[in-house]
C-alpha cells in the first residue's frame, strides 16, 4: 500500500462565520478547504482512502475501466491508481463541480505513478460507463437525489464485469431513533475533537439538511442486492459513516 501525503490546503473555516447564507454548494470556496473539511468531518476518511487501494488492487482486471464517481479533488482516484497493476486499465474520475475538477487535475499531475486519469465534469447521472472492473462512490452517493439512486445503481452494475467490485462510502441514518441520536452525537464530538465549534456544526447541518439525505444501511444494501450485486459487506464503519463492498457474481 501506498502511503501519500495528505494535501496542502487552507484550514476549513467556511461555517465559523455567523449566518452561513445558503445550502451546500461544491464551489470554489469548498474547494479551496476541501481536504481539511473532509478529514476534520468524516469519521474513518482517513482510512477509508488508503483501503480503496487494497480493495481496487483485488478487483481490477486486465483491459478494464475503473471509475470514481464523485472524485472531488482526486483522493480515491489516487488511491485506486496505485491499486491498479494493469497498465492496460483506463482510470476515470467524475465530478460535476468544476472547481473541484479544476483542482483534481492539479492533484493528479502531483502525484507520480504513470497510469494516466481521465477527469471529466460531467453528471454521474449521464457519465458513459461501461466495461468496469471497480468503481468507487466514495460519499457520493448521498448527494444523489433520493429517486436517482436505484437508476444510478442498476447502470453502475450493468457496466461491471463479472467479478467486479463497487465500493460505496455513505453517511447513513439508523432504523432506531435512539441509535440515530447516539451516533449523532458521536459524530458531533469527532467534530469537536478536530476543532470545530458548536457554531460551525450546527451551521454545517443546516446547510447540509436539503442536500445530504442519508438512508439506512438495509436501504443501501437491498438496492446493491435487487441491482445485481451477489455479495454485499460492510468492510468499515465508524459512528453514523459506513463503507459497504458489493461484488458482481463471476
Ligand atoms: C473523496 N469521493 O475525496 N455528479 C457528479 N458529481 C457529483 C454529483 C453528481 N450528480 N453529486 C455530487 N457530486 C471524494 C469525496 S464529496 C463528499 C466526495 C463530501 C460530487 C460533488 O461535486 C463532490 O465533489 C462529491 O460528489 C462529494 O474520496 O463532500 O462529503
Amino acid at each position: 500500500m501506498t502511503r501519500r501525503p495528505a494535501p496542502e490546503t487552507e484550514p476549513d473555516r467556511l461555517f465559523a462565520q455567523d449566518r452561513y447564507p445558503e445550502d451546500f454548494r461544491f464551489n470554489a470556496a469548498v474547494a479551496r478547504v476541501f481536504p481539511d473539511m473532509i478529514r476534520r468531518s468524516v469519521p474513518g476518511y482517513t482510512t477509508i482512502v488508503p483501503m480503496i487501494e487494497v480493495i481496487t488492487e483485488r478487483f481490477a482486471q486486465p483491459v478494464s475501466n475503473c471509475y470514481d464517481l464523485g472524485c472531488s479533488l482526486g483522493a480515491a482516484t489516487l488511491a485506486m491508481r496505485h491499486g491498479i497493476h494493469h497498465d492496460n486499465c483506463t482510470l476515470v474520475g467524475v465530478d460535476n463541480s468544476a472547481d473541484m475538477i479544476e483542482r483534481c487535475h492539479h492533484y493528479v499531475a502531483l502525484d507520480d505513478h504513470p497510469l494516466p486519469v481521465s477527469l471529466r465534469c460531467e453528471d454521474i447521472l449521464d457519465t458513459d460507463l461501461r466495461d468496469a472492473s471497480v468503481t468507487t462512490l466514495n460519499f457520493t452517493l448521498q448527494f444523489v437525489p433520493l429517486a436517482r439512486r436505484t437508476p444510478l445503481l442498476h447502470r453502475i452494475a450493468e457496466a461491471t464485469r463479472p467479478g467486479g467490485a463497487l465500493i460505496l462510502s455513505e453517511k447513513i441514518r439508523f432504523e432506531s431513533e435512539h441509535e440515530q441520536q447516539t451516533q449523532t452525537l458521536l459524530h458531533h464530538e469527532f467534530k469537536r475533537a478536530n476543532g470545530y465549534s458548536d457554531l460551525e456544526i450546527s451551521q454545517k447541518r443546516t446547510a447540509l439538511e436539503k442536500v445530504l439525505l442519508p438512508e439506512t444501511l438495509h436501504a443501501h444494501k437491498e438496492r446493491l442486492r435487487g441491482a445485481g450485486f451477489s455479495e454485499v459487506m460492510v468492510w468499515y464503519q465508524c459512528f453514523n459513516f459506513v463503507s459497504i463492498l458489493a461484488v458482481k457474481p463471476s
